[in-house]
């Protein structure tokens, strides 16, 4: 693999991968998940529940874990070209925890800016996601939006975000001129990103286009432990691995002015509930 690749996630904290799944498999993991669709939204978060008259997400809420039942996402989940990629970003071949697939209609609400790793909880390490476009996507239809150089911070204290905007309900801050940028993508396309990595996505702004997403998350090949909606955890070639239960609470990172830059420090105590992600 080039290793300018492997430079550009270690510097940005993310890497799209163009056209890894060609014309004729994305339409076939489309047209798949358009017929096996959640009949009500995830009950994973209780603030998910809480719709509005007429919400979009309300007939596409988002799919939870369907390789648990479904064989194409399980199959997907340890495709041999995400593993792949996988393995020569981070180094050594990861564990996969979770499958999720993001409708986002026209009209929908976007996620906040957050990081996985608030929610998965691994440890020692962090997680990683493989992001795949199943539409292609850009600021009308509510791409994915990264804080590029922010893999390296810790966990930041969450806050609670804005539900008319997000359909999720915990969110961080960013210090003044940290800003999101879109990650502009083609349907195939995979995008991998660091557990750490601020990113989330704003509203899908168009008159009629889906931005639909099937999305992977791993753990990295070090890790023991990661928080208990996560379990069972498998290995790329899909069998068991027993692994240990993180816990929530602790230190979180607060944004601090240091020598006139912003510095993550981990000076703060987490005291919001947490929900599964
Ligand atoms: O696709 C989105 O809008 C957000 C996805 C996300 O935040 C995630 O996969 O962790």
């Amino acid at each position: 693999m080039d290793a300018v690749w492997i430079e550009q996630y270690r510097r940005d904290g993310y890497v799209v991968v163009p056209g890894l799944f060609n014309a004729e498999e994305t339409r076939m993991y489309r047209d798949h998940f358009m017929t096996f669709r959640p009949e009500k939204p995830s009950d994973s978060d209780p603030r998910n529940q809480n719709l509005y008259e007429g919400d979009p997400l309300k007939l596409y809420s988002r799919l939870m874990m369907p390789h648990r039942t479904d064989e194409t996402s399980f199959n997907w989940l340890i495709e041999p070209r995400i593993n792949h990629w996988l393995t020569a970003l981070l180094g050594s071949e990861p564990y996969a925890v979770q499958t999720m697939v993001y409708y986002k209609p026209a009209g929908a609400r976007g996620q906040a800016l957050h990081q996985d790793q608030f929610y998965l909880r691994v440890n020692p390490g962090t997680c990683m996601a493989a992001w795949m476009a199943l539409d292609d996507c850009d600021e009308e239809n509510g791409c994915l939006q990264v804080v590029p150089g922010t893999q390296d911070i810790p966990v930041l204290c969450s806050k609670e975000a804005d539900m008319e905007e997000s359909f999720t309900g915990d969110t961080v801050d960013l210090p003044e001129g940290m800003t999101p940028v879109p990650v502009l993508m083609k349907a195939g396309d995979v995008l991998f990103f660091n557990g750490q990595l601020v990113h989330g996505s704003y509203a899908n702004t168009s008159q009629g286009r889906f931005r639909r997403a099937l999305i992977g998350h791993y753990i990295v090949g070090e890790a023991e432990r990661v928080a208990q909606w996560y379990h069972p955890v498998l290995r790329m070639d899909g069998s068991e691995v027993e692994f240990g239960v993180s816990q929530w609470g602790g230190r979180c990172g607060v944004w601090v002015d240091q020598d006139g830059q912003p510095v993550a420090e981990l000076v703060g105590t987490e005291t919001r509930q947490r929900f599964t992600e």
